[in-house]
């Protein structure tokens, strides 16, 4: 009985994960809950982050992007290394602590533009966490300059990228990746990329883009291959599920999901997910209320404070000014938590 196995917090089998969904949300919140008041009690982590997102320029044709300037986006942009130094500059007077660099897939800036920018970061800020390059990006540059994925790894290591985000696994099924992403990073090629990080000690995150055209079947499979990597290296952080946001992209979906799924999801993550510490609300994609709400379903972490962003908010989110640190801990004291400043790796830094 499943029921049971909740009880006694057992690792559940595909079907079990699948049928967990046929639960009431309610009792689903609360063995999600159950979990998370063990290891994190009233606890929510957050950090205080700065997102750059450098280039729209785009080779690859992802259905579900509106940020790429090749599709209903038409003011393509590359940000000069100037540029992104000045705003992380700028960002340090509201003392970040890392910064989140995920760009498009251009062709036409070369390796050392990509690259290069980090070193200058941690020559200038050698205490900023340097968290950049998705999978998908480390694909991109591999193929397109002729390189290893150990090659570009070590690069970036070079360059002091500290960790790596979730961005690129959208849904792992590779049918339905086709429809949705097909001709950029593979399934395999991702999980691949990220073992590989995490063999050289390092650590990233994991996200899953859903509430589109995939299924709840696609999303226990994507949550188990991430599993079966972590039993091997307990490399990943945190498990994001990403709400897909539906404004001025190629995917034809009419409905968003409900808050009841998008809660099912978190909950069921928390529970499937028995390896993977922390359950982040991006609260960009679910909207602030749905995060704070996602806090009673297993979500013990809330991403940042951000301050700007170009991707989500490119496609419908309200997002594209981040929220002020005093607002953000406000309202996460206001839904009955205690606000923890995190760094990039979970070190508790300062409790609200
Ligand atoms: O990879 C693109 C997603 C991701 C849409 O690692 C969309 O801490 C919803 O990965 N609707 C980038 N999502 C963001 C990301 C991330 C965010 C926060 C924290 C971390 C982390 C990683 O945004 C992309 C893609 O999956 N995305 N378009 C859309 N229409």
């Amino acid at each position: 009985m499943i029921i049971e196995k909740l009880e006694n917090q057992e690792r559940l089998s595909f079907k079990e994960a699948l049928s967990l969904y046929d639960l009431d949300l309610f009792t689903l919140g609360k063995y999600a809950n159950k979990i998370r008041t063990q290891i994190f009690e009233r606890k929510t982590y957050f950090n205080i982050n700065r997102h750059i997102n450098p280039t729209n320029i785009c080779k690859d044709v992802c259905q579900f992007c509106a940020y790429s300037s090749s599709r209903k986006n038409p003011n393509p942009y590359t940000m000069s290394h100037e540029e992104i130094l000045q705003t992380v500059d700028d960002s340090l007077k509201k003392e970040i602590k890392e910064v989140h660099i995920v760009s498009a897939h251009n062709p036409d800036t070369g390796l050392k533009w990509y690259l290069d920018v980090f070193k200058k970061i941690k020559d200038k800020y050698p205490q900023l966490h340097v968290k950049a390059l998705t999978a998908a990006e480390i694909h991109f540059l591999s193929t397109e300059y002729n390189l290893s994925y150990e090659e570009i790894i070590q690069k970036m290591i070079e360059s002091g990228v500290d960790s790596m985000p979730g961005g690129g696994a959208e849904i792992f099924d590779e049918e339905l990746r086709k429809r949705i992403c097909g001709g950029k990073v593979s399934s395999q090629q991702w999980l691949h990329i990220h073992k590989l990080w995490h063999n050289k000690g390092k650590q990233s995150n994991a996200t899953m883009l859903f509430g589109h055209i995939e299924t709840r079947e696609h999303r226990i499979d994507h949550m188990l291959r991430l599993r079966d990597l972590q039993d091997e290296t307990h490399g990943f952080n945190a498990f994001i599920p990403l709400v897909y946001q539906k404004e001025n992209n190629f995917l034809n979906v009419k409905e968003y999901p409900t808050g009841q799924e998008i809660l099912k999801t978190f909950a069921i993550a928390r529970i499937v997910l028995d390896n993977i510490p922390n359950l982040k609300a991006y609260w960009v994609t679910s909207s602030i209320k749905l995060a704070l709400l996602a806090q009673e379903f297993g979500a013990n972490d809330l991403d940042g404070t951000i301050q700007k962003e170009s991707i989500n908010s490119a496609a419908g989110a309200n997002s594209a000014n981040g929220m002020p640190l005093e607002q953000f801990v406000q309202v996460i004291q206001n839904s009955g938590f205690t606000p923890v400043e995190r760094d990039s790796v979970y070190n508790e830094l300062k409790f609200y």
